[in-house]
């Protein structure tokens, strides 16, 4: 596969509702969506790295920044033969993952086309229906978080995240507890505690919990091994496993018993079938996250969650949860059983609506091959 021309935009959408975790409140997205022409087919990806740097050491701006300066530049022109062989092209760049999965994935879009098969497929997935949970900020009161939790329950989702920091936890995830006894509820603090927050930690062991996500330090698994022993509930790691080397070394010191894959936090999909694949043989469970996506990250979310592993409800949700109007035709809906379909026509297997997308539009660079002519 040549690849022959990158286009980067940013584009703005507002969420439905401001989404509030323990690092802070996004409500207007700047997203960067790559369009790559490959062999002469279109393929898309997103960059899902967030306006600021508080989930990671990311933000929107900086991916411009990388793919602009140094991605693009390194990959229009050359050729590979499939788009698992993209990391070679910019394992010199370090760090940057979401800036780098946003191109690879727009590349596995285009080779899922060019051979005329779902995404889903292209990566070895099997499941033809995902399970779906939601994730839900964190309220001003036990009894709206409460409210929220009952809608999300009756639309049929399978599984409730509630974000969590300190003075909003045990309070919170109590209330919910006490109405909703059966129901599969998680946490996820976004690193918001200490290792010396441990005690405090353990009063959530007595809500039955599938799991706590990321409690402590963001770029510190060895914290997370340690807690992991004075816990009941299973941890799971998030923040921390910015590659399968990561996810390796989580599971040989047994600081997370469940991984959460996201595709921009370990750079695409090639990487986050490595990852899948170290969990598989270690029976560790996985699923896939969720970093408030338009459709287009959504639709590779959904064909990741296709792999075998993906045994837990993952945080892809309807697109109406977020927003008015996606950038995808037909928008990605759930069934009442809080399924999604997975879909069979080739790539993607959503339409992007491009209209929309100039619309939505902010800034755009691109970056052609040049054409080179034969000698005679
Ligand atoms: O930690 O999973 C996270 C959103 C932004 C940044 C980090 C996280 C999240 C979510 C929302 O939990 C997932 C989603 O609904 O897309
Ligand atoms: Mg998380």
């Amino acid at each position: 596969m040549k690849i022959e021309a990158i286009t980067l935009r940013e584009i703005h959408m507002r969420l439905k509702a401001p989404f509030e975790t323990s690092f802070g409140v996004t409500q207007d997205r700047r997203i960067l969506l790559v369009e790559v022409i490959a062999d002469g087919v279109r393929g898309w990806g997103e960059v899902t790295a967030m306006e600021t740097p508080s989930y990671n050491s990311e933000t929107t701006d900086t991916a411009w920044h990388i793919i602009s300066d140094f991605v693009a530049p390194a990959v229009v022109g050359r050729s590979i033969a499939r788009a698992s062989d993209f990391p070679v092209l910019t394992g010199h760049i370090r760090g940057h993952e979401m800036a780098k999965a946003g191109v690879e994935n727009a590349i596995w879009d285009a080779e899922a086309q060019q051979k005329g098969v779902p995404l889903s497929r292209l990566l070895g997935g099997s499941l033809s229906e995902i399970v779906c949970g939601v994730s839900l900020g964190i309220r001003d009161t036990p009894a709206s978080l409460v409210a929220r939790v009952e809608e999300e329950l009756d639309h049929g989702y399978n599984r409730i995240k509630l974000k969590i920091k300190p003075g909003k936890d045990v309070e919170f995830v109590g209330a919910v507890r006490r109405n909703f006894p059966n129901a599969v509820l998680s946490v996820d603090a976004n690193s918001a505690y200490r290792l010396e927050d441990a005690m405090h930690l353990r009063r959530l062991d007595e809500f039955g919990l599938l799991m706590i996500e990321q409690p402590l330090y963001w770029d510190e698994i060895h914290a997370h091994a340690k807690l992991q022993k004075l816990l009941e509930t299973a941890l799971c790691l998030d923040e921390c496993i910015g590659n399968s080397r990561h996810a390796a070394t989580a599971i040989d010191l047994d600081a997370c018993r469940i991984i959460n894959i996201k595709l921009g936090r370990v750079g695409g999909h090639t990487e986050a079938r490595r990852v899948h694949d170290i969990c598989s043989t270690h029976g560790i469970p996985v699923w896939c996250g969720g970093m408030l996506e338009s459709g287009i990250g959504r639709a590779h979310n959904i064909a990741m969650s296709t792999l075998p592993g993906f045994t837990l409800p993952g945080d892809v949700s309807a697109s109406r949860r977020y927003w008015r109007e996606d950038i995808i035709e037909p928008a990605v809906e759930v069934t009442a059983r809080g399924t999604i379909q997975v879909p069979e026509s080739p790539g993607l297997g959503y339409s992007v609506r491009s209209k929309l997308i100039d619309q939505l539009t902010v800034r755009t660079n691109s970056w052609k091959a040049s054409v080179t002519v034969p000698a005679s």
